[in-house]
């Protein structure tokens, strides 16, 4: 079951490596939900690099942290 929160709860973002993906310092999810959406931003490198696998984690004070991990594929 997933746990809604009384208060607001502010979720601290993290990108494995900001060359790839850029993700917002933080997001706020509301009270009385159980998540939030967020935009993260994929950098176009120009650099024949291949398929990158990015882990983006999230962490908030109180609460078991969690992270899933996103291929970033190369256009080059
Ligand atoms: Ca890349
Ligand atoms: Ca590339």
């Amino acid at each position: 079951m997933v746990a809604r929160v009384s208060a607001p709860l502010v979720v601290t973002l993290r990108s494995s490596n900001l060359l790839e993906i850029t993700v917002p310092a933080s997001v706020t999810i509301p009270a009385g939900r159980s998540s939030v959406g967020s935009d993260f931003t994929v950098v176009d490198d120009a650099v024949k690099d291949g398929t990158q696998e990015v882990a983006v984690a999230g962490t908030a004070a109180g609460y078991t942290g969690g992270q899933d991990v996103v291929a970033v594929l190369d256009n080059d």
